[in-house]
């Protein structure tokens, strides 16, 4: 782990990779035997990836780059990728995309919320 982290910095001081590689075996071991098992490193780019997949596709959402996505703009998202749907529907699947995902009330899904609503869904709301 050491060894790659010094192939992709290679700039960086040597205690600070050390400190890196240890917090990367911490998160990855799940099973907590300090080694890390070819499933574990599985389980975890799987989860890497799912995240740099909502990074990529919050950045497609939030048009006006606020960090936060608005009904306005879940709707027209969603009117990119169901071009022939109704209006109507459109907007309903909007405003309920909002209302399930927003915690904090403002009426805006932060890339938190997009995460967590994800996550309690078990798969991405939208077809990527
Ligand atoms: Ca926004
Ligand atoms: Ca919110």
């Amino acid at each position: 782990m050491l060894a790659f982290l010094q192939q992709q910095y290679p700039s960086a001081d040597a205690a600070n990779l050390q400190l890196a590689a240890l917090e990367i075996i911490r998160q990855v071991d799940v099973r907590g035997d300090g080694r890390l098992s070819p499933d574990e490193v599985a389980w975890h780019l799987g989860k890497l990836e799912s995240w740099v997949r909502l990074r990529r596709q919050f950045a497609l959402v939030d048009t006006n780059k606020d960090g936060l996505i608005s009904k306005e703009e879940a709707h027209s998202f969603l009117q990119r990728q169901y071009p022939n749907a109704d209006f109507e529907l459109l907007e309903q699947m909007a405003k309920e995309c909002i209302r399930l995902g927003d915690v904090t009330g403002d009426n805006r899904l932060s890339r938190q919320e997009v995460s967590d609503l994800i996550a309690e869904s078990g798969g991405p709301i939208v077809a990527s």
